[in-house]
């Protein structure tokens, strides 16, 4: 995965990312448990192409959402029970998407670090802050997991979204809140998610994937060379 590495302040080869950084910003999670079987992967400096398969036909939807407006390459498969329902399915991708999301950046040097996003869909619109807000800058591999869920972040979820419907489709719409605190808590972001007005809930829902990526795109863009923080470390 780091076949760039150890070419920083050298020419970069045409394999390595034309965003600058010598490090391909990627990452592969698999993750098992007895209720969910999930496998991901994410290129926060690709295109949007995405190919989602999770059994639930409106996760899917806004899943394609995510990564087409964040501009990542994202792959999800996971196998969950949603012959119980689809909470366990929702909430784990939340964990396993943010934790390949934290990977992705265990390199903060120069990332923009604040990410902001104002996404209207037709009458609604979705107001979204995001702060890439700790974890760890050089880690051994093998213990990346542990690490990052040991490490005493920051992280936090302010989520202030009414929806006049309980569901859409058959999609629980309480499912959206759980699926960005999972996001949050594993990414390591400060997520503020508001929406001041809407009410067509399907836009309000998608205006929401859509502005989270948006803001977490931005949050991750490098454009410096300094790490943005007076503690040197995020
Ligand atoms: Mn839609």
């Amino acid at each position: 995965m780091n076949r760039c590495s150890g070419e920083k302040g050298l020419t970069m080869n045409n394999k390595c990312s034309k965003k600058m950084d010598s490090i391909a910003r990627k990452s592969v999670i698999v993750r098992k448990t007895k209720e969910t079987e999930i496998r991901l992967s994410l290129n926060i400096d690709g295109t949007g192409e995405s190919r989602i398969s999770t059994g639930v036909g409106f996760f899917d939807h806004m899943l394609e959402s995510f990564a087409k407006h964040g501009q990542f390459d994202l792959t999800i498969s996971c196998i969950g029970d949603i012959h119980v329902d689809f909470h366990h399915t929702v909430e784990d991708v939340g964990i396993v998407l943010g934790q390949a999301y934290a990977k992705c950046l265990e390199n903060k040097v120069g990332i923009k670090r604040y990410g902001f996003s104002f996404t209207p869909m037709d009458e609604a619109m979705a107001e979204v802050q995001a702060e890439i807000s700790s974890g760890i800058n050089t880690i051994d591999k093998d213990q990346w997991i542990q690490t990052v869920l040991d490490v005493s972040g920051r992280p936090f979820l302010v989520f202030n979204a009414d929806f006049s419907l309980l569901t859409v489709g058959d999609f629980p719409t309480e499912l959206v809140e759980e699926f960005f605190r999972a996001f949050a808590m594993n990414a390591m972001v400060t997520l503020h998610i508001n929406v001041p007005y809407g009410k067509n809930t399907h836009h309000i829902i998608e205006a929401i994937f859509k502005g989270v990526a948006r803001a977490l795109s931005e949050a991750a863009r490098i454009e410096g060379s300094v790490l943005l923080s007076t503690k040197g470390i995020l």
